[in-house]
């Protein structure tokens, strides 16, 4: 393989240089990569799909994990569904609040993987965080009242993801959370018309079952169209308070190693340009 593709819509992509495959293997639920690429780095894929590139994984995680866990005022008790990879642990584990973390990846070989590719990304041995290798649909489903935050770090809604984006599932996240908490989630492209269904029954499904849905925006080059959108929800907790920001003033001062997030980030990320706020206005599909 000299180069890699990832069609997102018809014949409009995004194309890598690659050097070389340094893994892949097919596991039960997807076909695992690793591609030693020309001018990002190591690039990890599902399926065919860019799930992290070495040189812009940091925008990713900081941007799931931070905004939720400066905005609520404790967050104790943390799930994260799916994140095989391990950076969103590693950014869970800078909260000095986060006193556990049930962790539940479907695919082991998505952590030989980024163990064997990614050293130094992931964090796998912080003793607060439990990994359970099983379907997080079904592992959420059993838990009640018991997260402040739920976080989910799923790939797109197309395979053993796509059940991460439909209501059944955000209404067991709903049950699954402490009063006050906060759900997050990743939610595609607003360029990409393909994901448009699953972006507007996750919003709906959200803002029925959890409460008031706020989106928010990032920039990650290796994404269908480097726009990328993020969802978090919550009954109580506002993500445009003074409180989440100065909040995220604080935390950032003491983590001078944060690449993307900053609390004008935090506050900038919130603005949705008009036609991203009517995706949500219209109906569920
Ligand atoms: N189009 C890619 C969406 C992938 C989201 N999950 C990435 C996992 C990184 N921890």
């Amino acid at each position: 393989m000299n180069r890699f593709d990832e069609w997102y819509e018809g014949r409009t992509g995004l194309t890598l240089g690659v050097q070389e495959v340094v893994f892949s293997k097919q596991s039960p639920f997807q076909l695992v990569e690793v591609l030693h690429t020309d001018s990002w780095g190591h690039v990890l894929t599902l399926d065919g799909l860019v799930m992290l590139s070495e040189q812009d994984e940091f925008v990713y995680h900081e941007m799931l994990t931070h905004p939720a866990l400066c905005a609520h005022p404790k967050p104790s008790q943390l799930c994260v569904i799916g994140g095989g990879d391990g950076g969103t642990i590693r950014e869970c584990c800078k909260h000095e609040d986060v006193e556990s973390i049930d962790w539940v990846e479907i695919d082991e070989v998505v952590i030989e993987a980024s163990k064997a590719c990614f050293p130094g990304l992931g964090v796998f041995d912080d003793p607060r965080a439990s990994l359970y290798i099983e379907d997080g649909i079904k592992f959420v489903e059993r838990q009640s009242a018991k997260y402040d935050v739920i976080l989910i770090d799923g790939s797109d809604p197309i395979g053993p993801a796509e059940g991460l984006f439909g209501d059944d599932f955000v209404q067991a996240c709903a049950k699954a959370l402490k009063p006050g908490g906060i759900v997050v989630s990743q939610s595609e492209s607003p360029w990409v018309k393909t994901f448009h269904p699953n972006m507007k029954t996750l919003y709906h499904a959200l803002s029925s079952h959890v409460g008031n849905v706020s989106p928010y925006l990032c920039s990650i080059p290796l994404y269908p169209t480097g726009t990328w959108s993020m969802m978090m929800a919550s009954n109580e907790v506002d993500p445009q308070s003074s409180y989440a920001f100065d909040s995220a003033e604080q935390f950032c001062e003491s983590h001078p190693e944060l690449k993307y997030f900053s609390a004008d980030v935090f506050r900038a990320s919130q603005a949705l340009p008009p036609f991203v706020a009517a995706l949500f206005q219209s109906s569920a599909s």
